[in-house]
């Protein structure tokens, strides 16, 4: 069939919106109308030419919210018509890392889906017989997307796609990494680095986690209003100390640094920040934003030696299969707020405004509908 899709024929080139061929699901895949789709950080990163997984030409997007159109042999827990949230993180259930109880990182399809390719080895895109590659086995920037079973949440159809289609990443990444990866405590300080959608989401968490203080940082002071409204706060600009390292900043306001902290910016050096401004003895850091190819933190040992701890979040340690439907109702009874994350909805052939909106910093997230 034929699709409507932006392409990205190479890095650093703006999305290209063509008429795309997508072949029918092979077994165990299915074929999603895709609704609407956000446009993460992630995407940008990708296309930027940074990420060393980077294939192209290729179809990006996995932040989106669809219907099932059709299903391969095989396929028993989907069907035509239900409402899904596409997963980068599936769930196979089966695999060592599922079965394991310490990860969300299901690794049944990794190594197909890092080469933007199918479980088989093979994409289901292509234009006038020339291969398009998937995305993050999702490619949610397509009208008609092909995925495998496993990487598909079933959730409830009250949920309007348009919305929900955030947590297919930014907002579901954010509260995750405060409630599974994190664990912050009840009366904890918290710091996030970055007032993107997952800075912002980030923020949301801290407060479900009953955080006593909520110090956000960003060079864009226009973020900070948003922040405020989720119940951030204080908020911090490194542009207003150019003299002082702003982990000694945050340090000097919390009496020796917070309890727990977050990287939402994808900055190594913001990694570093982040790190030696938690607490000696206790203080936790957690690294989300995703950083270029060759690019690699650093700090001195004794950071760790004296307590502080450095881990990593992706999803938010969120199991999509299992747990995300559970987000979505959590969204529908107002425990989680979203629509205030859209600053912009806009259809596909403007997509390359959302990427120029995100870079310029004037938007929280877009939202792509078809
Ligand atoms: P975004 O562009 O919406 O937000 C980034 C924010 O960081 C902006 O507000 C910007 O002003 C701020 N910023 C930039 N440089 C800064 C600096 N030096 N100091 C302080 N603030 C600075 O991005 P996003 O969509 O929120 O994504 C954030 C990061 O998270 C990206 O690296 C993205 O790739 C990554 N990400 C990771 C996961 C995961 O699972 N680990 C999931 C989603 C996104
Ligand atoms: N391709 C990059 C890694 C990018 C990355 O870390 N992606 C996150 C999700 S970002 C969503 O916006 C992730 O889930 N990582 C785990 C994984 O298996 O990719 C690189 O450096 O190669
Ligand atoms: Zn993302
Ligand atoms: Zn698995």
């Amino acid at each position: 069939m034929k699709s409507r899709a932006a392409v990205a024929w190479e890095a650093g080139k703006p999305l290209s919106i063509e008429q795309v061929d997508v072949e029918g699901p092979k077994a165990g895949e299915v074929l999603v109308r895709i609704v609407a789709t956000g446009v993460c950080h992630t995407d940008a990163y990708t296309l930027s030419g940074a990420d060393p997984e980077g294939a192209f030409p290729a179809i990006l997007g996995h932040e989106g919210g669809g219907i099932v159109e059709e299903v391969g042999p095989g396929v028993t827990s989907v069907k035509p018509g239900d409402h899904v949230i596409p997963l980068y993180t599936p769930e196979c259930g089966e695999c060592e890392y599922c079965r394991s109880g310490k990860t969300n990182l299901c690794q049944k399809i990794r190594i197909t889906q890092g080469k933007g390719l199918m479980p088989d080895g093979t994409s289901r895109f292509s234009i006038n017989g020339k291969t398009i590659l998937h995305y993050m086995g999702t490619s949610t920037f397509s009208e008609y997307t092909v995925l495998p079973e496993i990487s598909l949440a079933k959730i409830n159809p009250a949920a309007p796609l348009d919305k929900v289609c955030l947590l297919g990443c930014g907002i579901t990444t954010g509260i995750g990494a405060v409630l599974n990866t994190a664990k912050v405590t009840p009366g904890s300080t918290v710091a996030v680095f970055g007032m993107g959608g997952i800075g912002l989401s980030v923020v949301q968490g801290a407060v479900m986690a009953k955080a006593s203080r909520i110090l956000c940082v960003d060079i864009n002071p226009s973020k900070w209003e948003m922040a405020k409204a989720l119940g951030a706060t204080d908020f911090v600009n490194p542009k207003d100390y150019p003299d002082t390292p702003i982990q000694q900043v945050i340090v000097d306001m919390t009496n020796g640094g917070v309890d727990y902290s977050f990287e939402c910016i994808g900055n190594v050096n913001v990694m570093r920040s982040a790190l030696e401004c938690c607490h000696k003895g206790w203080g936790e850091s957690t690294i989300i934003g995703v950083a270029g190819a060759g690019q690699e933190i650093s700090t001195r040992p004794f950071q760790l030696v004296t307590g502080r701890v450095w881990r990593g979040s992706a999803f938010g340690g969120v199991k999509g299969r299992s747990q995300l439907p559970g987000y979505v109702e959590r969204y529908l009874k107002g425990e989680i707020k979203i629509d205030e994350m859209i600053t912009e909805v806009m259809p596909l052939q403007d997509i390359n405004r959302a990427f120029d909106l995100m870079h310029e910093g004037k938007v929280i997230r877009s939202v792509i509908k078809y």
